[in-house]
């Protein structure tokens, strides 16, 4: 059976980006892998956290998780910091990484940019990923198109460790979307829809109430055509209401666009948003059970539990390859 691991950063509350790109397999895979969730709260403070709010968005994010349909008797969800070993593999993979590759990912040159002073973690980021995944003997990692180079620099991590030190870490594979890959901001097409955007509606949050998304959607940027088309050069607005629309509906684009021949983006626009509240109102319903019950955390420190064993094992493998420790 092939393991699969995967993260969210608990930083803000969770968009239809991070559900259609990433979230959303996690729920497909679980039936015929044995699946590990993790919620990566090392990797948030790579900037500025409130302690509180950073408490609050990792029992929201592990609710969510729940909430679209993961389940913790299928698969392990846990906390990233509750399990020591990511931090002492991270360390072990930072001696095995260079210096010029951690600066040529893009994640890092654009977060850099926001940060005044960015913090030596932030620059780190790929090499805890990289632990995260390989410290689980992962096979297949499901994630949105732009942690793409992450992905790759944990495979390059992965075959150069086992190229020094013999036979020591699985390689791992991404496992990508086709449709909702890479969501785009409502108000700027041409970036993608991120937690960190200050402006609320340039996103729809999965929790966001049914008015919230409607004002997001039929305020989203299009173009002054009037036709309903797809083409991500000449109309990127409308060719991310598209794959939101083809994403939330199981309908193809072209299916979609030939239903709106002839009408304009106020009747798509609000069928849109009948489309997306109809499947959010379920998950918005359930967190409000499971974010309040106290399971939740008991799901959480099992889970915890469960993950650390496996990690443990790894662990003793890795320093044994490299003559580390008694
Ligand atoms: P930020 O934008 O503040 O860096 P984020 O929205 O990218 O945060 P993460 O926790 O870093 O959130 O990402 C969680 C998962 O969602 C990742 O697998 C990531 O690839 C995916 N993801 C994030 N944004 C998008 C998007 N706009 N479209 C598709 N997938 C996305
Ligand atoms: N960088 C990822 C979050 C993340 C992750 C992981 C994803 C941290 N560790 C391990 C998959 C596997 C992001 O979504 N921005």
């Amino acid at each position: 059976m092939s393991r699969v691991f995967s993260g969210v950063q608990p930083t803000g509350n969770i968009h239809i980006g991070n559900y259609l790109g990433a979230l959303r397999q996690f729920v497909d895979l679980q039936d015929g892998s044995e699946c590990i969730y993790c919620i990566v709260d090392m990797h948030a403070i790579t900037v500025p956290q409130d302690p509180k709010e950073l408490k609050k968005h990792i029992l929201d994010v592990a609710a969510l998780y729940m909430a679209i349909g993961v389940d913790p008797k299928k698969s392990i969800v846990f906390v990233q910091s509750d399990v020591k070993q990511h931090a002492e593999l991270g360390w072990i993979l930072n001696c095995n990484t260079y210096m010029g590759e951690l600066s040529r990912m893009t994640q890092y040159k654009q977060k850099k940019q926001k940060s005044e002073n960015p913090s030596v973690g932030l620059f780190d980021y790929p090499v805890l990923m990289a632990s995260d995944i390989l410290l689980y003997d992962t096979d297949v990692v499901p994630v949105g198109n732009d942690q793409k180079q992450h992905i790759e620099l944990a495979r390059d991590i992965a075959i150069r460790v086992n190229g020094k030190y013999g036979k020591t870490f699985v390689v791992p594979e991404g496992r990508f979307m086709k449709s909702g890959a890479r969501v785009m901001s409502l108000d700027d097409p041409t970036s993608k829809m991120s937690k960190s955007n200050p402006n609320e509606k340039s996103r729809i949050c999965l929790l966001d109430e049914p008015g919230k998304v409607k004002k997001a959607i039929m305020s989203a940027t299009t173009d002054s055509e009037g036709v309903i088309r797809y083409s991500i050069k000449e109309k990127p607005g409308i060719s991310n209401l598209l794959d939101i629309y083809s994403a939330f509906s199981g309908k193809s684009v072209a299916k979609i666009v030939k239903e709106y021949e002839g009408h304009g983006y106020g009747d798509f626009k609000k069928d849109l948003v009948e489309v997306v509240n109809t499947s959010l109102d379920p998950i918005r319903a359930r967190f409000e059970e499971i974010r309040n019950s106290k399971e939740l955390v008991e799901a959480l420190k099992d889970g915890a539990e469960k993950a650390s064993e496996i990690a443990e094992r790894t662990m003793k493998r890795v320093k044994s390859n490299m003559g580390l420790g008694l």
